[in-house]
């Protein structure tokens, strides 16, 4: 599966019932939902981020980068299948469609958390920041669930 294969899995529209474009609110029309992490099991190994971005404005949105207090480094990695391995590669900047969302999950999409200052505990919550092009960042507040969680549902 090649890196393009991986994030046009990704991409799904969503019904725009109630998309009222907000002209003149920079960024208004993005939304970061249900974040989370997975804990960190050393400060030495890198730890995963999730969102689920949504975009209901009618130009397409695009995620240059991240930021956290808790990782010297944060970039979007994807895994994908090489030969019989999985590999992770870093991958960006994320489009995400007119009217649509790019949902991150284990195994897929995920933000890497690297360069960590010390590990990312279960029950502990951190600030991650989206910056956009052509929008306004959006901070989020993220949960950390268990090494093994598979999402917020999961408990
Ligand atoms: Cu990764």
């Amino acid at each position: 599966m090649t890196v393009r294969a991986c994030l046009i899995g990704l991409l799904s529209l969503f019904v725009l019932a109630f998309a009222i474009p907000a002209w003149g609110q920079d960024g208004a029309t993005i939304s970061v939902q249900q974040p989370w992490a997975r804990a960190s099991i050393l400060a030495s190994r890198p730890a995963a981020a999730y969102v689920t971005i949504l975009n209901k404005d009618d130009r397409p949105a695009t995620l240059v980068a991240l930021e956290t207090s808790v990782a010297g480094r944060a970039e979007v990695h994807c895994t994908v299948k090489q030969g019989d391995a999985m590999k992770m590669v870093p991958v960006g900047p994320i489009e995400v469609p007119a009217g649509g969302s790019v949902r991150m999950q284990p195994g897929r999409l995920h933000v890497m958390l690297m360069d960590l200052e010390r590990p990312i505990e279960v029950g502990q919550t951190f600030t991650l920041t989206l910056h956009f092009a052509n929008a306004s960042p959006i901070a989020v507040s993220v949960p950390v669930l268990e090494p093994g969680a598979r999402g917020p549902e999961d408990d």
